[in-house]
């Protein structure tokens, strides 16, 4: 029998990650499709915004990183009590993506000059707000992100992190004790302790 879910990425971790994060921890039966550069340009054209990732499921098609998180984060009961929580955990993830928006403009400018300035502003000014932001987040969160609690936006932050370590070729969690407890409670999580000891390391990007 064919599995539950599929989920199609590039050979790497970057957004594909915490959909996998997510699947894993769900116990889902799902495959985990991963697209070579050289097939890419015969599957565009046939994906929905002609970008990966997409989530396969029931004979339909779900594409944006984030909106598949939150419905997998729906499937495995990792949302919130009611619609304010649910608004907190929407703001948490929102957040961790403008974070690594931020550190992903610095990764790909290619003007040697241009990404000297923007270094100099990330490393100076935006590592520094968002790891106390944060960090802080986290310590009144009880080492979560949002509600005090496990939700989707830790899987989706402990999905993206090694990315942005990678894009940032910095350890973005030295020195933010409460950032790095969200990341402990992830990997503490039998499924996805699982999971991450299984994958391969050799592609985060
Ligand atoms: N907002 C989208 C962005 C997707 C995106 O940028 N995908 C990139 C890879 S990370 C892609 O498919 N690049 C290949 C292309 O555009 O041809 C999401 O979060 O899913």
């Amino acid at each position: 029998m064919a599995p539950t879910f599929k989920v199609t990425y590039f050979d790497i971790m970057a957004l594909g990650e915490p959909i996998r994060i997510l699947l894993s921890y769900g116990g889902f039966d799902w495959e985990d499709n991963r697209v070579t550069k050289e097939n890419w340009p015969v599957l565009k054209p046939t994906v929905p915004m002609g970008q990966l990732p997409i989530l396969e499921h029931n004979g339909k098609v779900a594409h944006q990183s984030i909106a598949i998180c939150r419905y997998l984060g729906k499937l495995t009961k990792l949302v919130g009590k009611d619609d304010w929580e649910d608004l907190e955990i929407d703001a948490a993830a929102d957040t961790v993506n403008d974070y690594r928006a931020k550190v992903g403009r610095y990764h790909y400018e290619a003007d040697p000059v241009q990404k000297e300035k923007i270094g100099e502003q990330l490393f100076s000014e935006i590592v520094p707000f968002y790891s106390k932001k944060l960090d802080e987040q986290a310590k009144n969160n009880n080492g979560f992100l949002a509600v005090g609690r496990l939700t989707w936006a830790d899987l989706l932050f402990v999905g993206l992190i090694d990315y942005m370590n990678f894009m940032a070729k910095k350890d973005l969690l030295a020195g933010v004790p409460n950032l790095q407890k969200v990341k402990e409670n992830v990997l503490a999580v039998p499924n996805v302790k699982t999971y991450i000891s299984n994958r391969s390391d050799n592609h985060i990007f």
